[in-house]
C-alpha cells in the first residue's frame, strides 16, 4: 500500500488559460477536474498546485519570439485557478516561469536548469519520498515535472485520467514516461 503520509499530490498548471476558452486551451482540459478533485481529497501529506505565472513580456510569448500565445500573465484571470478546482485541499502553491528571460515547464527547475522553484526543498522538508503528478498539459509541464521528480529520486506516479495533453494522442508520451521510471496509476490506486 502507498503511504500517503509520505506522499505529495502535485497539481500541474490547472489554470483558466489552459482550460477550454483560455488563451492556451488544452483540448478537454476541463474533463480532468472531477478526477483531480477526487484525488485531492485523499490524505496526502501535501497537495501542491503549480501555477504558470509569467510577466507581461515573458520570453515564451510569440510577441517576444517565443512559441506560445500570451498566457498566464501574473495576476490575470487566465493565471487563476478555475472555480471548479477545489481549493481547500491545496496546501502549497509553487509559481514558475516568473522571470522574464526564462521559461519553466517543470515545477522543479526552469528549462535551462539554472533556477530552482524550491519545490524539491519543500518536499524534502516534509519528508516526502513519493509524488503523484496530474494536470495540464500532459506533454509539456506534467511530463517535465514528472521527469524532474524521477531525477530528484522521488517515487513518481502519473495518473493519466487526471491529465490532458495539447497533442490529443497521449500514448507516445505515456510510454516515454514509463520508460523513464514513472509509474502510471489509476485514480482508484489511491
Ligand atoms: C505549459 C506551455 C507554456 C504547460 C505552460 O502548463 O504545459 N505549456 N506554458
Ligand atoms: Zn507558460
Amino acid at each position: 500500500m502507498i503511504d500517503l503520509s509520505r506522499s505529495a499530490l502535485i497539481l500541474v498548471d490547472i489554470q483558466n488559460d489552459f482550460l477550454p476558452g483560455g488563451a492556451l486551451a488544452v483540448p478537454g482540459g476541463d474533463s480532468i477536474l472531477e478526477a483531480v478533485n477526487a484525488l485531492a481529497r485523499r490524505p496526502f501529506r501535501a497537495v501542491i498546485a503549480t501555477q504558470d505565472w509569467h510577466p507581461p513580456h515573458h520570453c515564451s510569448f510569440s510577441s517576444q519570439g517565443g512559441p506560445w500565445p500570451i498566457h498566464c500573465v501574473a495576476g490575470s484571470y487566465g493565471a487563476d485557478f478555475p472555480e471548479a478546482l477545489r481549493s481547500e485541499p491545496v496546501t502549497h502553491i509553487i509559481r514558475k516561469g516568473i522571470l522574464q528571460e526564462r521559461d519553466s515547464y517543470s515545477g522543479f527547475l526552469d528549462n535551462d536548469r539554472a533556477t530552482s522553484t524550491g519545490l524539491d526543498g519543500l518536499l524534502r522538508g516534509l519528508s516526502i519520498d513519493h509524488v503523484v503528478v496530474c494536470g495540464l498539459a500532459l506533454d509539456y509541464c506534467v511530463t517535465a515535472t514528472a521527469l524532474d521528480a524521477v531525477g530528484c529520486d522521488y517515487k513518481t506516479d502519473v495518473v493519466p485520467e487526471a491529465c490532458r495533453g495539447i497533442a490529443t494522442d497521449s500514448k507516445a508520451i505515456l510510454e516515454k514516461l514509463e520508460k523513464q521510471g514513472v509509474l502510471l496509476k489509476n485514480l482508484n490506486a489511491f
